[in-house]
């Protein structure tokens, strides 16, 4: 068999998501995830101009091999773009080599390790009632879970604190916003760190000790900062603590680690397993962040995760309305097979981007499910695509009070 077109699909149901579609001479097609949120078309040009062309005429079996010559072969390694653009084409050809199979990819992984991946659920609100409203609607979607964000006193609107209801509209706080500029949000890490210990003791009190409650940083902490939130957490018990301190920088995890218990995560911008290194051997994190569709598909997370697991850190895939349903799907079948899972992400895709993504994974009582369709299990409507084009879109950008350009 051998690869006969790799086209690239971008459409924006509400936001834009970057689908890579491998299709074989034998008519077998494949799906993978290449978004990367507020940067798609640098994705796009890579994968049309320089990895397309080398993809046709390949043996889509052969997964590993074209990995490598992705990876080593072009000279220029790591970085989001690049990585973003492997996992497009490795998550494709997993999903031509379980379609082939006639099994769910997570069977060629392995098989199942467990009956279905923990999920975790956004919750958030500008005050502790509406809050502890967003935690309620949760827990009656079925949520096992919940990460935890809030409003900070005497300032406007915080990053991933949901201004709007319910439904679809639920996470529109997060998307890259549609403006022709990045729109600009005020940040104060004193207030924050005065302000967040509370919330805590307050979602505790009224929700009790069992419920696994995590937070989001944001990156926006110094060490010392986050190390002085992380031990003013230890009374509420986080599940943990996500990206306190800006991610590249490793040894700040180690002056974290001196000071708290509370368990930390972060990875979520990383796009390989070089940036892990010290985080692992040293023990400095208790879960790897990543996302399939930016740390090179599910071959590279597949070693990441191992190599994780030799350290007995689990996994907490990056699971953002930002990673495609596809990206999504792909994770879902390694939190099923892998012996170190932790946690899953899962913020539930709009109904407009349900439309041009069919997917057949399941949310049920809190675990989420990949399905036993062969492959991956999620099919593009190219109709549906077409009828969403590209919209530019930009992540917030964070500045101090006095101006500043802040880390988010
Ligand atoms: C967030 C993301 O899911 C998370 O933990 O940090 O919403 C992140 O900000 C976006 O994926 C950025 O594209
Ligand atoms: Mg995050």
């Amino acid at each position: 068999m051998k690869i006969s077109s790799a086209e690239v699909v971008v459409t924006s149901p509400g936001r834009n998501f970057v689908t890579l579609r491998i299709t074989t001479d034998e008519g077998l097609t494949g799906l993978g995830d290449g978004t990367l949120n507020g940067r798609e078309l640098a994705v796009v040009a890579y994968l049309r101009d320089h990895v397309a062309p080398l993809l046709i005429g390949r043996d889509p079996a052969n997964i590993e091999d074209t990995w490598q010559s992705l990876y080593r072969g072009s000279y220029w390694r790591r970085g989001p773009v690049t990585m973003a653009a492997i996992a497009a084409v490795d998550v494709a050809l997993w999903d031509i080599k379980a379609k082939c199979a006639g099994m769910p990819l997570y069977q060629l992984l392995g098989g199942a390790s467990r009956t279905g991946a923990l999920a975790y659920g956004h919750a958030s609100g500008r005050d502790l009632p509406e809050l502890f409203d967003s935690i309620r609607a949760h827990l009656a979607e079925g949520f096992r879970a919940i990460r935890v964000q809030t409003a900070i006193p005497g300032l406007g609107t915080v990053y991933g604190v949901a201004t709007s209801g319910g439904g679809d509209t639920r996470y529109d706080y997060e998307p890259a916003q549609r403006h022709p500029q990045p729109v600009e949000e005020t940040w104060d890490t004193r207030a924050y760190l005065r302000h967040l210990p509370g919330v805590f003791e307050a979602v505790r009190a009224e929700f009790g000790p069992e419920l696994p409650l995590l937070h989001d940083g944001h990156h926006r902490m110094t060490p010392i900062q986050a190390a002085k939130l992380g031990k003013e957490l230890e009374p509420y018990d986080l599940f943990w603590l996500e990206d306190a301190t800006p991610a590249e920088d490793q040894n700040a995890l180690r002056l974290i680690r001196q000071h708290t218990t509370t368990p930390l995560a972060i990875g979520e911008v990383f796009n390989s397993v070089h940036d892990y290194t010290t985080l692992l051997s040293e023990r400095l994190i208790d879960y790897v962040r990543s996302a399939v569709t930016h740390a090179g598909g599910v071959t590279a997370m597949k070693k990441l995760l191992d190599l994780a697991g030799v350290y007995g850190i689990r996994s907490g895939i990056h699971g953002p309305t930002d990673i495609s349903p596809v990206g999504m799907a792909a994770a879902l079948h390694l939190d099923l097979a892998i012996h170190n899972f932790g946690i899953q992400e899962f913020m539930p895709h709009s109904a407009r981007t349900l439309e041009v993504f069919r997917t057949s994974y399941r949310f049920t009582d809190g675990l989420l499910h990949p399905s036993d369709t062969p492959g991956l299990g999620v099919e593009l409507d190219d109709d549906a695509a077409a009828a969403h084009p590209y919209v530019p879109a930009y992540l917030p950008v964070n500045r101090l009070t006095d101006g500043t350009v802040h880390d988010w």
